[in-house]
């Protein structure tokens, strides 16, 4: 299948579009179609009911900045959930973290796993790390049924359509709030702020009812749509933008600095505008 155009349509409206080196793998999973490529721009490509998920050249944005900003929020960081993300690449951001002690990841969709596995082990090479544990479970029943035990709760979920919906719900960011510590942090992927601005503005609502601080943020990820991406954190009593940034310990990044940190918060006025909208 040399130099065949993949194509993500991103809205009813907007593609976009790689050319392919191969389809490494195909597969319709218990829960959705999975498609591994190797793309001539992005390198390897993992896609999920035709939404690009990650790529090996961009793929390190969104995994320190989903893990990071938390990471290095929270004042003790010892166990650490991941909801979805079953390519691994939160886990091999939070397993550099030197205070965590246990990282759980909860992944509906064993094919994901296996796959990223298989085809991107740069990204999921962490699941064998010895911190780490591996669940194959709805991550809203695993929620359901834990009380103030995480430290902090990472939500990595696809677009808000078929098996994450639930994923974006005030009923489930209720159920997050009960299963973290006195001090605990969520952070969600949120979508993007050009093509996705109810949605930003409904979560927030929810976040900011919910916890005390309610925080939107910012980064550059060419593959998803708009390359414009935001991620929502729910902290109760740690502000992310008061975080003393001279003692966040230097690691081995490419996109997430302390500086960065900080930076991340101050949104454009149109985004910002959206929050108060
Ligand atoms: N999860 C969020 C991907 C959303 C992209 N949306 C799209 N391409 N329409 C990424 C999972 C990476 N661990």
């Amino acid at each position: 299948m040399q130099g065949v155009w993949f194509t993500e349509l991103q809205n009813s409206g907007l593609g976009i579009s790689c050319r392919t080196k191969a389809v490494l793998h195909q597969e319709k999973t218990k829960f959705q179609n999975l498609l591994m490529l190797d793309t001539e721009v992005f390198g390897r490509m993992l896609v999920l009911d035709g939404a690009i998920q990650t790529s090996i050249k961009d793929e390190f944005v969104y995994h320190e900045m989903i893990s990071l900003v938390a990471l290095n929020t929270h004042p003790d960081p010892r166990r650490v959930l991941v909801v979805g993300g079953g390519d691994g690449g939160a886990i091999r951001e939070i397993v550099k973290h030197p205070q965590v002690e246990r990282a759980t990841l909860v992944e509906i969709d064993q094919g994901v796993i296996d796959t990223a596995r298989r085809y991107l082990p740069e990204i999921s090479h962490a699941l064998d790390h010895p911190k780490v544990e591996v669940l194959v479970e709805d991550g809203i029943k695993h929620i359901q049924e834990r009380e103030s035990y995480y430290d902090i709760i990472l939500v990595d979920s696809t677009d808000p359509v078929g098996p994450a919906v639930g994923l974006f719900a005030a009923d489930f960011y209720r159920q997050i709030h009960k299963a973290l510590t006195g001090e605990g942090i969520f952070v969600a992927q949120t979508e993007s702020p050009w093509f996705n601005q109810e949605l930003i503005r409904q979560v927030y609502r929810s976040v900011s009812d919910i916890f005390p601080i309610a925080k939107l943020y910012l980064a550059n990820i060419p593959t998803y749509p708009s390359g414009l991406w935001s991620f929502t954190m729910g902290s109760k009593q740690h502000d992310p933008e008061k975080v003393d940034i001279t003692r966040i310990p230097e690691t081995d990044t490419r996109y997430y600095t302390p500086q960065l940190h900080l930076a991340a918060f101050n949104l454009p006025k149109f985004v910002k505008e959206l929050l108060q909208g």
